[in-house]
């Protein structure tokens, strides 16, 4: 191929996987304990198929794709987010799949590190003659499977800590239930994030202080809302919080040590709250590696951490956080506030920026893990 064409054949691929990318975020939060990816079927230019996988993970996005393109798909490109599968799982292989239905070209993003799949989904589609390029945008889909590939590197979810920050560097008021340090456009933001994890932690002095629902209430993505999880080592979890109310709508974790009130325990099982078997650490808290370890194993791939001050500073002493969301209100909270745990002047140490924004009359910063 000639270098110029070459040059407009990279640039052409870069346009529909970005495409591609776009439509597997669609899913996100929806396809636990798989990833959401998402396959493009273009012929002459023109996209014929478009899959995600589906809600629950099942089935895969090639196969909706090529269904979609039907016969189109013979001679056509098929733009994958990440390497097709190559095993026999609850569904058949996709790439046989793609095989099957005689695509010319493969076109992927992200490698996938799933042992019964990593380098074998490609391999089959070059052993049956089909042009393979791997690795095109493979930093934005990486990005966009972050809870995935941590899960399957890490054995953990991706660990996302959402602060909000007022301009004294506070975020709330001892004792007091929520305070408004962002506007609107942030809060909608938050609520779309929410929808997007497939879990989302408290501490319980924030479950008592704040008393939140910590749903997504987005208008038609109510459905969206995440497990939660509320770290409790004693079980102060009261009976009447909206979390304990609503436990039969929405799952509710509750981490709590063995010894806590049995009594208690029964109470909040009884209005539908589950449990974690947890470790207790030499310090006295929850041991959260293993916590981490343990949502993982049952496939959970993201957690967004949303409070308090000591729950945030726990996760970031231990290391635990992967994603910082930051968002700075222009607003004080002066006497009495809870100090933040990050100076949100100061990128934070090992973390580098990644997005910037503003909502309203707030400022957006996200840092992810340089190592
Ligand atoms: C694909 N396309 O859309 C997704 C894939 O349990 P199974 O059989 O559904 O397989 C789960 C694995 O499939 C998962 O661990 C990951 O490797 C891959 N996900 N693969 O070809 C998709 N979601
Ligand atoms: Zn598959």
């Amino acid at each position: 191929m000639a270098a110029k064409d070459a040059a407009r054949q990279a640039e052409t691929d870069r346009r529909f996987m970005a495409a591609a990318i776009r439509l597997s975020r669609r899913h996100l939060g929806l396809t636990a304990t798989n990833p959401s990816v998402a396959t493009l079927i273009v012929c002459d230019g023109v996209i014929v198929g478009r899959g995600v996988t589906a809600i629950g993970g099942r089935p895969h996005a090639e196969t909706q794709a090529l269904a979609e393109a039907g016969d189109r798909a013979r001679g056509a490109t098929a733009y994958v987010t990440l390497e097709p599968c190559a095993h026999h799982g609850r569904t058949p292989p996709c790439a046989d799949a793609l095989v099957t239905a005689g695509v010319a070209r493969v076109v992927g993003a992200a490698s996938d590190p799933d042992e019964r799949v990593s380098g074998k989904g490609y391999a089959i589609l070059r052993a049956d003659g089909i042009e393979v390029t791997e690795g095109v945008l493979a930093e934005a889909a990486a990005d966009m499977l972050a809870g995935y590939l941590n899960r399957s590197l890490k054995k953990r979810p991706e660990v996302i800590l959402k602060l909000a920050i007022s301009a004294d560097g506070m975020i709330g008021r001892r004792g007091e239930c929520q305070v408004a340090i962002t506007g609107t456009q942030a809060r909608l933001q938050v609520h779309m994030m929410r929808a997007e994890c497939d879990a989302i932690l408290i501490g319980v002095g924030t479950a008592v202080d704040d008393d939140p629902e910590l749903t997504c209430r987005l208008p038609g993505l109510e459905a969206r809302s995440p497990t939660r999880i509320v770290i409790d080592r004693s079980l102060r979890l009261p009976p009447s919080s909206k979390l304990a109310q609503s436990a039969r709508d929405v799952p509710v974790l509750v981490a709590a040590a063995g010894d806590a009130d049995a009594g208690r325990r029964a109470g909040l099982a009884a209005q539908g709250v589950g449990f974690l078997a947890v470790e207790i650490d030499e310090t006295g808290r929850i041991a959260l590696p293993e916590l981490l370890e343990d949502l993982a194993a049952q496939g959970t791939m993201t957690v967004m951490v949303e409070g308090g001050a000591e729950t945030a500073a726990h996760f970031l002493d231990e290391g635990l956080v992967d994603r910082i969301a930051l968002y700075v209100g222009p607003g004080t909270v002066g006497e009495g506030g809870v100090a933040s745990p990050l100076d949100p002047s100061d990128p934070p140490e090992g973390f580098r920026l990644v997005r910037e924004a503003t909502f309203g009359n707030d400022l957006y910063r996200e840092y992810v893990r340089t190592r």
